[in-house]
């Protein structure tokens, strides 16, 4: 609301000597951050070109991952994201991408999402540099008509490859357009502490991460009703592991990774963000129960989330709710 009203008044301020301004109002966490400049989205043929910095997709991958870093899930180059732009948000920056480059084979076939254009994360670079340099660390890749090979249409400006785990990426994203009529968007890959410290302590079966998960956080099964995968420790970056996370992606809006990280899939940032922050808080607090004792004084029962699912009209498949001994 408060920003809302500010950029009215800038907006009628900076628009009185007849200059057009777009305005940012970006908040972190301490501060308002505020972009003026006069440059008008320039208008060719209908279609407004953005600069691409500018678009509300690139600001919305650089928030989460920021608010990613700041969460601690992103020591070093830890972890990745990708976002697949909607056909709208490629026409209008088509006339600010690069030249095209060489095609590259990408290592896995996804003819599901031939001709697309996705927003990722850069091979090696660091979620802390995100929001200081997005165009050395991010980039813009195409997808070629097979959907076996991408080329670089924007970004890494100091040169590099876009991130090591795009074969699980593109998996999931292919899993997911298909599952969700192109709903979902986001793919998102975090070394989350409390969930891969419960890898080491729980059996890695879907059935148990998802009782332990749904146990320690009422939420959870209202968050991820499906439950959650999981991928015993593999090799990461290659396409064993896409194809495997794929697989279990087809159940699953979460994936974890034993002792790695978690993957996520969502419409949005705002949706897949919070997916997976729910996961990792739901693991930090059992990892505190498990740090006190190894017996719980009193849970929340089978009976209980059957409640849960009546009222919050969610389907608890029966398989996560079995009885323990
Ligand atoms: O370094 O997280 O899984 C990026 C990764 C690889
Ligand atoms: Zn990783």
């Amino acid at each position: 609301m408060t920003c809302g009203f500010v950029r009215d008044f800038l907006n009628k301020l900076f628009t009185n000597n007849k200059k057009q301004y777009i305005i940012h109002l970006q908040t972190t966490r301490n501060n308002i951050l505020l972009k003026t400049n006069n440059i008008k989205p320039q208008k060719a043929e209908g279609i407004y070109i953005m600069k691409i910095l500018e678009s509300k997709f690139v600001q919305g991958f650089i928030k989460m991952a920021n608010d990613g870093y700041l969460q601690g899930w992103h020591e070093r180059n830890g972890g990745n994201l990708s976002y697949r732009l909607k056909p709208e948000e490629v026409e209008m920056i088509r006339p600010r991408l690069n030249a095209p480059g060489e095609w590259i084979p990408i290592g896995v076939e996804v003819p599901g999402l031939a001709g697309e254009f996705f927003l990722v994360t850069g091979s090696g670079k660091y979620f802390r540099n995100i929001i200081v340099d997005p165009e050395v660390c991010l980039a813009i890749i195409e997808l070629d008509e097979t959907g076996m090979n991408y080329r670089i249409r924007w970004g890494l400006v100091e040169g590099g490859r876009p991130t090591s785990e795009l074969p699980t990426h593109l998996m999931n994203h292919e899993v997911k357009k298909k599952l969700t009529n192109g709903k979902h968007r986001v793919i998102y890959h975090a070394h989350t502490t409390n969930t891969i410290a419960l890898t080491f302590v729980l059996p890695l079966d879907d059935k148990i991460f998802t009782r332990e998960l749904w146990e320690s956080a009422t939420e959870c099964p209202v968050v991820f009703p499906d439950g959650v995968g999981v991928v015993g420790w593999m090799v990461p970056g290659g396409r064993e592991i896409a194809i495997r996370t794929a697989e279990l992606m087809k159940k699953y809006d979460v994936v974890i990774w034993a002792h790695h990280g978690m993957f996520c899939s969502g419409e949005d940032f705002d949706l897949t963000f919070g997916l997976l922050h729910t996961v990792e808080k739901s693991a930090e607090i059992l990892v505190k129960i498990l740090s006190m004792t190894p017996n719980k004084l009193q849970t929340i029962t089978p009976d209980n989330f059957r409640s849960l699912a009546k009222d919050f009209k969610v389907s608890l498949p029966e398989e996560f709710l079995y009885e323990k001994q």
